[in-house]
């Protein structure tokens, strides 16, 4: 670990959550990083301590964890195991995506909701933070077998959640024939038509410009970011981890803003296009196909592919925004990026570079953008979605994008003042985790405790 928390009551909070479960890695990750950045507040803020806010936030208000019985195709019964962590409702309603992927288990249901917390704070939204998924792996699957999973998965999650209570979204393996599915069983069930999902199909509840919000807002903070060092995305070469929901829609909206996409990626390999990445070509691949991303140089044969994704950060690149998972870009990934010339880093998954790649980008000086706050588009469109369910109105795609980007301004702005505030400018990361936390925890403080 390259810094270590100091203080000694965040040191004691810190240490007795790893001491319980010493396997929730990912979770405590999440949590160091968060502690770090929070130390000159909690020495200058003394109520906090004494109301216990910092033990308090790193417990999840409630999890949920349940069986998820289904057939398949061939008759046969599978069973897996689904999750929401209710985290933290100071705010407003618990909110946040679903992950269907082999790899989930409680440590990154954990981290995604803690995450979560701060994420939907920086918004300006009433959110609280919450996560949930499964172990479920969505590939290969048919869409029969995926309907029912579904199914299956909701009839146990519809007793936890409510347009008031908690409004689960997509994530990683959850996109829209997921929600479709979804939706329809919570319908079924309660006989109601509410906000209670959101990511719905537009035309029925759902909002325009959710599907492309997550990538349109990291473009729109990585082009902050990059004004902040007197540069812009024109004439840069980008680097997009990733092929699904984030990395289409930030490779469409980077190459809009003028910046070239060389590189893309699924957990197969990458693929290098000099002329840069046409994200239709992306959208055909992998949401109408459902295919491997190597098929790219069946459609552009100038383009090479590559076998195993972790080569991608060797493509030399300005500007790299990794969107695909959770420490996708190590030490040694950062290191190279680095030496290839990096300018800015912004993170549109949640926690894609480990703790030495934060470290090793910002002292070369690389301009990084925290996933809390550079991501924060996805869930903020999700909190308009909400918004125009409540109100039963839709508004135009112009409408929300326009609200999308002056969210997106806001949230740049409040992390840049709070890293100045805290004593280091133009550190966004501890920007976006002071700015996120103040609010959470002043309301935590306002509702007192129950003993
Ligand atoms: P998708 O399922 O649409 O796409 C995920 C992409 O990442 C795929 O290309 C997938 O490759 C790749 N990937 C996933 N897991 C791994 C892995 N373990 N190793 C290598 N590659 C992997 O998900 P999203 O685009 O929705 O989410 C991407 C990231 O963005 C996640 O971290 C998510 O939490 C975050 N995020 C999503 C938001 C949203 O609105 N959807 C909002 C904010 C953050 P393959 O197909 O081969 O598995
Ligand atoms: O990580 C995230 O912010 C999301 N997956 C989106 C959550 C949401 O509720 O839209």
């Amino acid at each position: 670990m390259i810094m270590a928390i100091k203080n000694e009551y965040l040191k004691s909070v810190y240490e007795e959550l790893v001491a319980r479960a010493p396997w929730e890695t990912e979770f405590h990750q999440a949590v160091e990083e968060v502690f770090i950045s929070l130390e000159p507040i909690i020495e200058n803020h003394p109520e906090y301590q004494q109301a216990g806010i910092m033990e308090r936030i790193v417990e999840p208000e409630r999890i949920i964890c349940f069986r998820v019985p289904w057939v398949d195709d061939s008759g046969k019964v599978r069973v897996n195991r689904g999750y929401r962590v209710q985290f933290n409702s100071a705010i407003g309603p618990y909110k946040g995506g679903l992950r269907f992927h082999p790899s989930v288990n409680l440590s990154v249901m954990k981290f995604l909701g803690f995450e979560q917390i701060f994420k939907n704070s920086l918004t300006g939204l009433p959110m609280g933070g919450g996560k949930g998924g499964c172990d479920f792996d969505p590939k290969g699957k048919s869409d029969a077998e995926v309907m029912r999973f579904c199914q299956s998965f909701m009839t146990e999650l519809e007793k936890h959640i409510g347009a008031d209570t908690d409004v689960p979204a997509g994530d990683i393996g959850v996109g829209a024939r997921e929600i479709g599915f979804l939706y329809g069983q919570y319908k079924r069930l309660r006989n109601e038509h509410t906000g209670v999902l959101t990511g719905k199909k537009v035309g029925a509840g759902g909002s325009l410009a959710r599907t492309e919000a997550t990538g349109f807002g990291l473009c729109y903070f990585t082009e902050r970011v990059l004004g902040s060092i007197g540069e812009s995305f024109k004439g840069k070469r980008v680097v997009v981890s990733g092929s699904g929901n984030v990395a289409t829609y930030a490779c469409c909206k980077a190459t809009e803003l003028g910046g070239k996409v060389v590189a893309m990626c699924d957990s197969n390999g990458y693929i290098v296009d000099e002329n840069g990445i046409d994200y239709k070509v992306i959208q055909e691949i992998k949401e109408v196909k459902r295919d491997r991303i190597k098929t790219y140089v069946d459609y552009v044969p100038t383009a090479q592919y590559f076998e195993g994704c972790k080569g991608i950060w060797t493509v030399p690149c300005d500007v790299a925004l990794p969107c695909a998972t959770q420490n996708e870009v190590q030490g040694d990934d950062a290191e190279i990026l680095i030496k290839n010339g990096l300018k800015c880093i912004c993170e549109g998954a949640n926690m894609p570079c480990s703790p030495e790649a934060v470290h090793a980008v910002q002292s070369a000086g690389v301009a990084f953008g925290p996933a809390k706050a550079a991501n924060a588009g996805g869930v903020a469109t999700s909190g308009l979605e909400m918004s125009q369910n409540s109100m039963r109105l839709s508004w135009t795609f112009e409408e929300v994008d326009d609200r999308l980007k002056k969210i997106m301004d806001g949230i740049f702005e409040s992390c840049q003042s709070a890293a100045e505030r805290a004593g280091q400018p133009g550190n966004l990361l501890v920007g976006a985790n002071v700015a996120g936390f103040l609010k959470v925890a002043d309301a935590m403080l306002w509702q007192g405790i129950a003993y």
